[in-house]
């Protein structure tokens, strides 16, 4: 680094409705899976630091549930996270799905967004399924939206154009310090990343109701001869009839989603992983402000 060269760094929000690929992103800058992603909407409900380094800049990514109407208090947590990192950013990153029409809930977010402190880029996903000659439409549909400082068409699964994006970023971030040390990639503790991989395996497994119904928490981690890790998790439902859905006939559905919850804890960890898990039942634990809190969902803490 030269002095002609400052150090630049920042925190940057990323936000917009459910299921426009923001997690996707996080993942695909970082080069590893720090946050769970789904086809299912709500598949992120906290806020997850995400921390990108290079001898020239360091970018803290904040991933935020995506914006939505709540149909219950978890939904309402949901949204203020993602609404409270808004005023608290150097640079916010608005997604967008490239394939989806302007609904309701882009004009609510674009409003919310009217008279940023901050920088606001509109990053267009999903362009890798659009054939070419639609982008330059597409493009110019979304920045009706707003007053964007950058617009960036990216696919965040493939990688396409993420390179730009972070480019344009470099530019707009402020001289600042190192944050967190240049190996730090999450802030989030150990359980907290594997029961969110529990939870992404049910996510993939099941459909409906049963997605949103479950949160996952981890009751015992420890190490045991010949360096086995034993991890013992609980799986909430909501009612009586979603755990015989979860748990499948003979065991078969828990018995599928425990074996790729522990292979891919295996692979973070390098070494063999025992998963044993319960599923429970929490009735409304979505409308319960006590069992909010204690699954980790406190709207005092954002
Ligand atoms: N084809 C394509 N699919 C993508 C792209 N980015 C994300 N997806 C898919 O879109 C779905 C949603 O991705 P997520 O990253 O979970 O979306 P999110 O915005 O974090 O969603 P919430 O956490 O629910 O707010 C997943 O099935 C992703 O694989 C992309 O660039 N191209
Ligand atoms: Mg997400």
């Amino acid at each position: 680094m030269t002095a002609a060269t400052p150090f630049k760094s920042g925190f940057v929000g990323l936000i917009g409705r459910p299921n426009v690929g923001k997690s996707t992103l996080l993942n695909q800058v970082l080069g590893q899976k720090i946050a769970i992603t789904s086809n299912k909407p709500q598949t992120t409900r906290n806020k997850i630091q995400g921390i990108y380094s290079t001898d020239e800049m360091q970018a803290i990514f904040l991933d935020t549930p995506g914006i939505h109407k709540p149909k219950h208090k978890l939904g309402q947590y949901m949204s203020l996270s993602a609404q409270s990192v808004m005023g608290d950013v150097d640079i916010l990153f608005y997604l967008v799905d490239a394939t989806a029409e302007i609904g309701g809930g882009e004009k609510y977010i674009s409003q919310q967004l009217v008279g940023s402190k901050c920088p606001v880029f509109l990053v267009i996903n999903k362009i890798d399924l659009l054939e070419k000659p639609q982008l330059l439409a597409v493009i110019d549909k979304y920045k009706e939206l707003g007053d964007f400082a950058e617009v960036v068409p990216v696919a965040a699964k493939t990688g396409e154009n993420v390179e730009v994006l972070l480019e344009t970023l470099k530019k707009y971030l402020p001289e600042g310090p190192l944050y967190y040390p240049l190996d730090t990639v999450t802030d989030q503790p150990e359980q907290v990343i594997i029961a969110e991989i529990i939870r992404e395996k049910i996510l993939q497994a099941t459909t409906e109701e049963i997605p949103h119904a479950i949160a996952v928490n981890i009751t015992e981690m420890e190490e045991r001869e010949n360096g086995l890790i034993y991890i013992a998790a609980d799986i909430y439902v909501e009612r009586e009839s979603q755990k015989g859905i979860i748990i499948g006939k003979k065991g078969v559905m828990l018995q599928k989603i425990g074996s790729a919850a522990r292979l891919e804890v295996e692979g973070i960890f390098a070494s063999k992983v025992f998963l044993a898990l319960r599923v429970k039942m929490k009735k409304g634990w979505r409308n319960n402000d006590t069992m909010l809190k204690n699954f980790g969902f406190d709207k005092k803490e954002l």
